[in-house]
């Protein structure tokens, strides 16, 4: 039989370290930015890429970095998220000490609150992780999108004897109130975190750059189950790592910041790292939009470093010519399994699996999630369209933002979102 060294992915994969560290990933947002899209389901549940959902990326990187015993924090919405971890990721192996566990908020400390801040989601698990004998928990957010991995910011944690380490980025300045923003000395200790400042300051020899957190910590492990006691029992604090436990910990305990750059995997232009937050209708369109060019900053094709997912089981994609002998096509396009386009045209455009584009219709510049039926004479563009709609015969969206707007959401760079609801279509209340 195998070993654990050839299992899955092979002895590349595996090493000590991670085999000591419990990842937690914290999927319990509600980003509600992204409107309608997570009206019903969480943010780490929102599809992305054509087959994927957003946290099938940190849940790869765990993977892939051989990180195999996962913990998911669930608490908005958690249903399709659930449903999507069950039948994707169990195939993390018991026998090998690997497993993926699902967190839900369920009360289970004397207050019993759902999760506050997620300095809470993690303190109310405490229990449970330290059953686990991990000696470095992980903790991570489950709502972006990029390749890392973490065997270097864990080793680099270990190398520095730290306490806790925050792994960073540099964005422009006027992006940084939406960060944890830090400072550090030359060592890369930290030396002063604010969370979302107002007015960020500057990295130092970098004028218009600030150093933000990515909100990817390592901790020792009784280190932190210390930490998050001790913050628990403080009245004033919202139990939360970016407002709470970070800023009271960086003048006591050595908290280090560990670059991106150094753990990212296969940067496109070895410049910027790729890492994105899908977080609003214009960036979730924008990053897959990005994904059908020619060269996208984010590598799909990457076999040493694979996007794990469920997938449905569907036949492939196919063209087809319509009864008046009209051509099918899709033109600088990704086309998901189970989709038929029939005597219509798709240009630039990202479709999901089992999208049905009918004959004299038109999909341009979109992004088309699964199970959507776009009907004949539809003319698309720069549109993001929910699962499961039914895109009436006729109907013509993007040409008219004024017009847009009166039954649909248009975003600050005018792509438009169609919902079901937005067409009158209650599929689920059927
Ligand atoms: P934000 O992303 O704004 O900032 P937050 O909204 O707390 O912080 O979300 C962090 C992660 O935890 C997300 O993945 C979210 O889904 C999840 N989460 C939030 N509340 C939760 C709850 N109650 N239960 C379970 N999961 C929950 C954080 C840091 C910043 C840092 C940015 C980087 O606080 O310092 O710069 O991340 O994006
Ligand atoms: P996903 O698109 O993420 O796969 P689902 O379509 O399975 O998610 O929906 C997630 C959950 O939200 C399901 O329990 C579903 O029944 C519920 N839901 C989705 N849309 C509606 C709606 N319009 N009204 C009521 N419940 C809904």
């Amino acid at each position: 039989s195998e070993s654990p060294a050839q299992h899955n992915t092979g002895s590349h994969f595996h090493s000590n370290i991670s085999h000591d560290t419990l990842a937690l990933i914290l999927a319990g947002g509600r980003g509600s930015r992204l409107h309608q899209l997570t009206d019903w389901r969480a943010k780490p549940a929102v599809p992305f890429g054509g087959k994927f959902r957003i946290i099938d990326f940190p849940l790869s990187n765990c993977v892939n970095s051989g990180f195999r015993r996962i913990g998911v924090v669930t608490q908005y919405k958690a249903q399709s998220l659930i449903r999507h971890i069950q039948h994707g990721w169990s195939f993390l192996d018991g026998r090998f000490k690997e497993f993926i566990e699902l967190l839900p908020a369920q009360q289970r400390t004397a207050d019993e609150t759902w999760y506050q801040g997620t300095a809470d989601a993690v303190f109310q698990n405490i229990d449970i992780m330290q059953r686990h004998t991990a000696k470095y928990v992980m903790i991570l957010g489950g709502d972006h999108i990029y390749k890392m991995d973490y065997r270097k910011l864990l080793a680099e944690h270990i190398e520095k004897a730290a306490d806790m380490t925050v792994a960073c980025l540099e964005v422009p300045v006027e992006e940084a109130s939406a960060f944890g923003v830090m400072g550090v000395d030359t060592a890369w200790q930290v030396t002063s975190f604010t969370e979302k400042p107002a007015h960020p300051a500057s990295i130092p020899d970098q004028p218009g750059k600030a150093l933000v957190s990515m909100g990817i910590y390592v901790f020792n492990a009784a280190f932190l189950y210390e930490q998050l006691i001790r913050d628990h029992k403080t009245h004033d604090s919202a139990h939360d790592f970016g407002k709470d436990i970070i800023p009271y910990l960086v003048p006591r305990n050595r908290v280090f910041a560990h670059r991106f750059q150094h753990s990212c995997v296969n940067m496109a232009h070895d410049t910027i790292p790729y890492w994105r937050d899908v977080g609003t209708i214009d960036a979730y369109w924008e990053a897959n939009v990005d994904l059908v060019g020619v060269t996208p900053e984010l590598n799909l094709y990457d076999a040493d470093w694979p996007i794990w997912t469920h997938q449905e089981q569907l036949p492939p994609a196919k063209f087809v010519f319509d009864d008046d002998n009209r051509r099918g096509q899709a033109l600088d396009s990704s086309v998901s399994g189970g989709c038929i386009i029939s005597g219509a045209t798709v240009r630039r455009s990202l479709l999901f699996s089992n999208v049905k584009v009918n004959s004299f219709s038109s999909v341009e510049d979109s992004v088309i999630l699964p199970d959507v039926v776009v009907g004949r004479h539809a003319r698309l563009r720069r549109v993001v369209v929910e699962k499961r709609c039914s895109i009436p015969e006729g109907l013509v969206v993007g040409y008219d933002p004024d017009e847009d707007r009166k039954r649909f959401y248009v975003s600050e760079k005018g792509i438009t979102l169609i919902t079901p609801e937005m067409l009158g279509q209650e599929i689920h209340k059927a």
